[in-house]
């Protein structure tokens, strides 16, 4: 049985089911391929290294713990209820790109073990954007349901997100769903292709709808897993995917990152790409949640 909360309700057990698991098919490209364009995501359990998932876990963790955020010991994550980020003069978008950019956590992500992965999905070169987004999701907090193509897919729409849980991530700590069967629903796939955020700000790319309407709305599923260290989620663009809430009853705060990768020959967008990259909006790391003190306000993205 799995149990996650959506908006402080339980889902219901129709509507919520585990993630097909294809680590198996790492070693058969042609049917991870054909499994990924049927599906519109990918979960591979255990496909990282866990002493490097540990290691980044660990660097992140002790950055918050210096702004006073998290607990003794850092590593695990309790929510403090304090932060240095908050003080007058504080320069939260430098902070947060200094801990986006720390070497344990850029080892993990731009490191061989997902660049080996992301070639075989790909079936090309890979290459990884520079920007990346790290989550720090304290108690209460959740992603609404979105699709990734109006932020990443207009310089090409062979884009796949990459969602790693930086340490394990049960169902009580809000990780990633994706709606099942969400990469054939025409309809809305047509409108996202439409949607550039930037150029219509006030259109919000997150539908309004909880997860549950969502799913019910479509008669489908909210697919998930507990996850654990070494876990691997990849999405397509046309696949709309959310986090459930966090509602550890250890104020245990959820760390991620998610990146894009794309074959390196295709054309990149300038956005994400180069040593200062702009980020979506342009401001750099400054227009990520996770440069705001864990208790401020928390929308998607
Ligand atoms: O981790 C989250 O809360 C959201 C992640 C997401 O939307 C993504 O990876 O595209």
């Amino acid at each position: 049985m799995l149990h996650a909360i959506d908006n402080g309700q339980p889902v219901p057990a129709e509507r919520i089911a585990p993630f097909a698991d294809s680590r198996a098919l790492l070693r058969d490209p042609a049917a991870l391929r054909a499994r990924f364009a049927a599906d519109g995501y990918l979960f591979l359990p255990g496909a990282l290294p866990v002493d490097a998932v540990a290691a980044a876990r660990a660097e992140v963790a002790a950055r918050l713990f210096e702004v006073d955020e998290l607990e003794a010991p850092p590593a695990a994550a309790i929510a403090s209820g304090r932060s240095r980020r908050s003080a007058p003069g504080f320069d939260r978008g430098a902070f947060w790109e200094s801990v986006s950019t720390g070497p344990r956590l850029r080892a993990l992500s731009h490191g061989d073990a997902l660049r080996t992965i992301l070639g075989t999905v790909l079936g090309a070169e890979p290459i990884a954007h520079d920007f990346i987004f790290l989550r720090a999701a304290a108690r209460g907090r959740a992603t609404g349901i979105h699709y990734d193509h109006p932020f990443f897919g207009h310089a090409t729409e062979n884009v796949v997100t990459t969602w790693v849980p930086l340490g394990d991530v049960p169902l009580a700590e809000g990780p990633l769903f994706v709606v099942e069967g969400s990469n054939r629903f025409d309809d809305l796939i047509a409108a996202m292709r439409q949607l550039d955020i930037v150029k219509a700000p006030e259109k919000k790319a997150a539908y309004a709808m909880t997860a549950v309407e969502f799913a019910r709305s479509r008669g489908t599923r909210l697919l998930t897993a507990d996850f654990r260290a070494g876990d691997v989620l990849l999405l397509g663009m046309f696949t709309a995917h959310g986090a459930f809430d966090n509602v550890s009853p250890a104020n245990r705060v959820r760390l991620s990152f998610d990146i894009r990768y794309q074959p390196a020959h295709e054309p990149r967008d300038g956005r994400y790409f180069g040593a200062r990259p702009g980020g979506t909006t342009g401001a750099g790391y400054a227009e990520l949640n996770g440069a705001r003190p864990l208790l401020e306000a928390w929308h998607v993205r």
